[in-house]
């Protein structure tokens, strides 16, 4: 498991911070954004929330195919959704605490800024077409703010300007020019077509890469009951195992009422191995 502090979890974190700090509704037909981009960033959330609607269904109690956003927000808030977790025990270090709070509080804040701008018809019941708008407005919002980082302005971010967008840590190794080794790695993976610019489609591939984490994330956090077959509030070592059967560490158990924040913590292969293995057992009873 990646612990709280590591340079890649404090990444994820920024990145979730900034896509969900700005989930004000951005309007498609207002964004500066080719319509190809557009059209390929409607396809991708339609695909986010399809795979979303299933996990929410879960909570249709009398079966009519609705789910109200209001009561399934408070089921969740009792398992840690948009809570901030307790220090963990033996975290003693006051710079490695204020470093866990910080991180706390902005996934809590991306938990609460997910779920707020869910789309609800008029009896606030959740619709895949609102589940969808959400992602897209937090998406574009992100996009649209990749902007200001395009220091001379030619549409694309060359290495340096797309570096700014990542804080550096002072526990990160840095070369020469101040740069880390992730910040290489990142824009490496992104710039697709090796010419060296950030630009167009390749935007969307960061993003894309970081909501199906954070997709990934919400779709455990409303299965993660599914798991507890004995229906004793805890989830035991052996079913935990079920769910994360190639998991080299497991906690001896995690019950319900904390699963938000173990889930927060696992790695990226550990997150579409829970959504995979959540999907595939019976809903509960
Ligand atoms: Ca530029
Ligand atoms: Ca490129
Ligand atoms: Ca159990």
């Amino acid at each position: 498991m990646t612990s709280p502090t590591s340079p890649l979890t404090i990444l994820l974190l920024f990145l979730l911070t900034t896509l969900a700090g700005h989930a004000t509704a951005e309007d498609p037909s207002e964004s500066p954004l080719p319509t190809d981009v557009l059209q390929a960033v409607k396809e991708m959330c339609d695909g986010y929330a399809e795979r979303i609607m299933p996990g929410i269904l879960e909570y249709d109690e009398d079966g009519d195919g609705k789910v109200q956003l209001r009561p399934l927000v408070s089921d969740l808030m009792k398992r840690g959704f948009a809570r901030t977790s307790p220090f963990p025990p033996g975290m003693d270090d006051e710079l490695e605490r204020s470093k866990f709070a910080r991180n706390q509080e902005w996934q809590a804040n991306a938990d609460r800024e997910i779920a707020k701008e869910f789309g609800t018809d008029d009896e606030g019941n959740i619709l895949k077409i609102g589940v969808s708008s959400a992602i897209q407005s937090m998406m574009l919002g992100y996009l649209n703010r990749m902007g200001p980082l395009d220091v001379d302005k030619d549409g694309k971010l060359n290495f340096k300007e797309y570096a700014m967008g990542f804080p550096v840590t002072d526990k990160q190794e840095v070369d020469e020019d101040g740069h880390t080794e992730e910040q290489y790695d990142y824009f490496k993976k992104n710039d697709k077509d090796r010419d060296g610019f950030i630009k167009g489609k390749e935007y969307i591939g960061e993003q894309d890469y970081w909501l199906n984490l954070l997709v990934g994330k919400f779709v455990g956090i409303l299965m993660i009951p599914k798991a507890d077959t004995n229906g004793d509030e805890t989830l035991s070592r052996e079913e935990l195992a079920a769910i994360l059967p190639d998991a080299e560490e497991l906690p001896e158990s995690v019950p319900l009422a904390e699963s938000v924040y173990w889930i927060r913590e696992l790695e990226e292969e550990e997150i579409a191995a829970l959504e995979k293995n959540l999907s595939k057992l019976p809903s509960e009873t």
